[in-house]
């Protein structure tokens, strides 16, 4: 059995995907927090898909504490394009380091899953035990099987081995350091840049995929790392624990918010070609809210600052 320690602000904690948008805003939070001994490393000096350079990169840094944030992401359409490469990416990424982090001995892990796991029928809002209670949505159903795997391998290692890895499934996450790729990106980011480029060139309209009608519950990006922290510190167990906020709204009224804040006046339509995904996840985040956690930026400040961001660092996001 591995030592229960609580993190202390020089344990050694590696940060998985810092550069990432869950990633860095933990590395923020944990800086914020004034833990001081934080562990990066860029994706090309390791590759998180090779075994073996994660358990060498492990035996020589020794981390204590592994917030696993790295993964391949991106929106409902690349998504449903590239299923082999979300799968294998994100099955090799967690796999990999999970089974570093036990064999290096580090004292916990967090894993960053997705509201996107639960089953696509399952009644809402989604309790953690409906996890494998039915399949997921297919447009991103090799994200969620590789995200389960992970998730289910934390609990393994726990009941064979003792360890004290632990897995968290945030909602719809969004804010500063987003990805704006127009066919990559997530429905909060692409609408920002949609609107802004129609108000910039002075365009009559913009495109928005699908019907406009599922819904989503969007979570500012600082609000998950602080979760993510709070978690490490005050939370060890089997069961992942949902990260939400209780609020949701259908994609056409983000739209009709991102607009406002954009400031666009045209006319917005519709290409139902591209697919709805989903048409509801809400997560039932009563299990978080019991043990003190609780969401701080409302969805109107967290969307202005992520288009103020944007726009001040439009050539970073717009290459
Ligand atoms: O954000 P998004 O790609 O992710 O799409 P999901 C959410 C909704 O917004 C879908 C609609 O109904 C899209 O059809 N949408 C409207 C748009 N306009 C746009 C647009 O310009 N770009 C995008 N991207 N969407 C992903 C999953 O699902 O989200 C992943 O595929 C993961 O596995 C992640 O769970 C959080 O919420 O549909």
């Amino acid at each position: 059995m591995i030592s229960r320690e609580k993190m202390d602000k020089h344990s050694k904690i590696y940060v998985a995907g810092h550069t990432g948008l869950v990633g860095s805003a933990i590395v923020r939070e944990l800086k914020r927090q004034g833990y001081n001994s934080l562990l990066m490393i860029s994706h090309d000096a390791l590759d998180l898909r090779n075994q073996q350079a994660v358990n060498d990169w492990f035996k020589k840094e020794r981390p204590e504490y592994v917030f696993l944030a790295a993964a391949t992401v991106g929106g409902v359409v690349v998504n449903d394009r590239f299923p082999g490469t979300f799968f294998y990416d994100n099955v090799a990424i967690g796999v990999n380091v999970i089974h570093a982090a036990y064999e290096s001995g580090v004292k916990k892990l967090l894993y960053l899953g997705s509201n996107c796991i639960y089953p696509r029928e399952a009644p809402q809002p989604y309790s953690e035990e409906s996890l494998l209670k039915g399949l997921p949505e297919k447009t991103n159903e090799a994200y969620a099987i590789a995200k389960i795997a992970c998730v289910k391998m934390c609990e393994f290692y726990n009941r064979q081995y003792g360890t004290d890895f632990i897995s968290c499934m945030p909602c719809n996450a969004y804010g500063p350091g987003d990805n704006f790729d127009p066919e990559g990106s997530h429905v909060v980011p692409a609408l920002i840049r949609k609107f802004y480029e129609a108000k910039e060139t002075g365009a009559s309209k913009v495109v928005m995929w699908g019907t406009g009608k599922p819904y989503r519950e969007f979570i500012y990006i600082d609000d998950i790392a602080k979760a993510a922290v709070f978690l490490m510190k005050e939370y060890s167990g089997n069961e992942p624990i949902n990260i939400g906020t209780g609020t949701e709204f259908t994609i056409g009224e983000l739209a009709e918010i991102i607009k406002c804040v954009v400031g666009f006046e045209g006319e917005v339509v519709h290409d139902t070609s591209k697919p709805d995904g989903m048409p509801k996840k809400l997560l039932d985040s009563s299990k978080i809210f019991a043990l003190g956690w609780k969401p701080e930026t409302d969805f109107e400040t967290g969307i202005r600052i992520t288009y103020e961001d944007f726009v001040k660092n439009e050539k970073k996001y717009i290459k």
